[in-house]
């Protein structure tokens, strides 16, 4: 307590400091602006300079003397969000009910539930107590906002908790209710990723001086509740004492910036009904919104109109330009959170039967890269994603293959990023904010070989590293892990044994010379499952007799062993599944000896993330991306990103 004590008196010195140089600069600047300034530079500054010093003193005061008394005590509200007979899924709302911010929090209580694994914070338990240090990104919760933890619970939540304390205030306890209840989306406030600071608000990576004058500068100024206005840090629609509160709550320097990119489906507003306002942007840096196809001229276009440009969404008019995923994506929604880019998805699985023409002469790689920027300029894109399911082949049968799709990849890659260079010049795009130029590549090392890595990425923001897919139920001789992260020689010694995995993927793309931070892998949302799977190991490394029906599948898919986290995590925890780690791969599965002659499940969990996750750190990759974002509806594993991308491990 103390130690904060000293700090904030500290940030209340350096704050005057920088009051006066603001001050001072601004109205320099305006005097100097012209002369006829002069009126408006006075009363700019007068009615600057009494606001803020009646503003800031009163806040400062408040926040830096008074940082334990409350006016109304924290609300702490425990509540189960779905249960079944062995356990259930809860959470934990901490509510600031005081005017000033809690800068970092603890929550500690006795009795009340037992916790099997809690995200969102760390826990630890001795005894009857219960101990909840907040997440590295989380730790700051603005006035009247609430941070919600999830947590596994064994048996039921039992309502005897006592001695509940918020960072060392009494707090007032609640039990929400059972099942179901409430619902909705938390509201922003209550997620900040590590990687969007709103009070950073030129982008830099540190909250200070600079931030500072632009909150003094627009000071009093008002906006549109929500919308892109860096000053209102709260996004309130209006600048003051609130934005420069929480601007001084998160003085300093930030944790590195990593990405996280998810993949957005646009089939998924089908059979998944998983629109775009459905879409976690707190928790996400980048999007790639998969896909567009390559026309016969090589250019490229919508792959689905409808959901791409026509669908109504609710606010659309009958007239308006553009509707429908792209709309609300790129216009809408990404103006109520600055901090997210986007990205169109070229080619995939399904479409990259066009690129290995597309590239191979220099005419038309320049049509085709023409198109990438008339494409994200027409509808709002802030990049390209390449992906080429293969150069050189390994996708589908019916693409076109050549051997020198090896070198024309590289020179497709070169062109667009020449173009879009150019376009983000022409638009005016600032530093931090030009188009960027990315792909999605195979991980095994025979589709690394095929492509010039240590040529290619120069081109490039990032390489998404497919780290996933190694393993299937295309091959029923044996199961085995399809997002692992190293080999077990208990799987054999065949090269792909020996290579497919995340690791070996990884190296290779360091070995290649690529910089770290351009490298980003990627993270499987979904599992990959086997059937008739005898239950030595619990199927582990076993023969099977074919593919476990998926969770999307259809009369025209058949089945196809893929299914979304969100099932995996419901069908571990109800029971007859075993879930096993294989200590030597790194990686999870799950095995039911009935279901479906034998049931093997290979799939990617918190823990496998955070294996991956060391990995990143060790070698300050540059994020993590991921398949895709319907696929974890309870966003399980998108917290546990967060939290390693963000939280007190990256600090460590
Ligand atoms: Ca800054
Ligand atoms: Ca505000």
């Amino acid at each position: 307590m103390r130690r904060m004590h000293k700090h904030r008196v500290r940030i209340a010195d350096n704050l005057v400091q920088n009051l006066r140089w603001s001050l001072s600069h601004q109205a320099r600047t305006l005097a100097a602006s012209s002369t006829c300034c002069t009126t408006l530079t006075t009363t700019l500054t007068t009615t600057l300079t009494t606001t803020l010093t009646t503003t800031l003193t009163t806040t400062l005061v408040v926040t830096a003397v008074s940082n334990n008394v409350w006016a109304a005590p924290p609300l702490v509200t425990f509540a189960v969000t779905s249960s079944w007979d062995t356990g259930y899924n809860g959470e934990i709302r901490i509510q600031n009910r005081e005017s000033t911010p809690i800068p970092s929090w603890q929550l500690v209580f006795d009795n009340g539930p037992v916790i099997s694994t809690l995200w969102n914070g760390t826990h630890t338990v001795d005894g009857a107590r219960h101990t909840v240090n907040n997440a590295g990104w989380n730790a700051f919760i603005a006035p009247g906002a609430t941070v919600t933890l999830g947590f596994g619970g064994v048996g039921s939540l039992a309502q005897n908790i006592s001695n509940c304390t918020v960072s060392g205030v009494a707090a007032e306890i609640s039990y929400g209710a059972s099942g179901g209840g409430g619902g909705g989306k938390e509201p922003e406030a209550e997620a900040k990723g590590p990687f969007w600071a709103p009070e950073d608000v030129d982008g830099d990576r540190v909250v200070g001086a600079a931030d500072l004058s632009v909150v003094l500068g627009a000071w009093g100024s008002e906006g549109v509740p929500g919308a892109a206005f860096p000053a209102d840090v709260n996004r309130d629609g209006v600048v003051d004492a609130e934005d420069l509160s929480a601007l001084l709550a998160r003085w300093g320097e930030l944790p590195p910036e990593k990405k996280i990119v998810g993949y957005w489906i646009e089939w998924g507003i089908y059979g998944r009904n998983y629109q775009p306002s459905d879409t976690p942007f707190e928790k996400v840096t980048h999007l790639n919104y998969a896909f567009a196809k390559i026309n016969p001229d090589f250019t490229i276009a919508p792959f689905d109109t409808y959901a791409a440009t026509d669908k109504n969404y609710p606010g659309d008019t009958w007239d308006q330009p553009l509707r429908g995923c792209y709309n609300q994506l790129n216009n809408v929604l990404k103006r109520q959170h600055p901090h997210l880019q986007t990205l169109i998805s070229v080619g995939g699985w399904t479409l990259s039967g066009l690129f290995s023409d597309a590239a191979l002469t220099d005419a038309r790689r320049t049509i085709f890269a023409d198109s990438c920027v008339s494409f994200i300029r027409e509808y709002g894109f802030d990049g390209i994603d390449i992906d080429w399911e293969y150069p050189c082949g390994g996708g589908l049968e019916s693409n076109v293959v050549r051997p020198e799709d090896k070198q024309n990849f590289t020179l497709l890659l070169a062109k667009v990023r020449e173009k879009l260079d150019a376009a983000s010049k022409e638009d005016g795009r600032p530093e931090n904010r030009k188009y960027l130029l990315t792909v999605a590549v195979g991980a095994g090392l025979d589709k690394i070989a095929n492509t010039e890595v240590q040529m290619y990425h120069e081109y490039l923001d990032w390489i998404n590293v497919m780290s996933y897919d190694f393993f299937g139920a295309w091959d029923l001789s044996q199961t085995g892990h399809h997002a692992g992260f190293a080999w077990n020689p208990a799987a054999g010694n065949s090269f792909t044994q020996q290579n497919y995995n995340a690791r070996t993927a990884l190296e290779a793309f360091l070995a290649a010379g690529v910089p770290s931070e351009k490298i980003v892998p990627g993270l499987a949302f979904y599992g990959r499952a086997w059937k008739g799977v005898g239950p030595t190991n619990d199927g582990l490394f076993q023969s099977a007799t074919g593919v476990a029906p998926g969770t999307w599948d259809d009369g025209s898919s058949g089945a196809t062993g893929v299914d979304d986290f969100t099932r995996i995590e419901a069908f571990v925890s109800t029971g007859g599944y075993v879930r096993r780690w294989d200590p030597v791969a790194q990686a999870v599965w799950a095995y039911h000896p009935t279901q479906y002659g034998g049931h093997f499940v290979s799939y990617e969990d918190t823990q496998s993330i955070g294996v991956k996750a060391d990995y990143l750190r060790e070698h300050d990759l540059g994020g993590f991306m991921f398949w895709e974002i319907t696929a974890d509806r309870n966003e399980t594993l998108l917290n546990a990103v967060v939290d390693e991308l963000g939280g007190r491990r990256l600090l460590d």
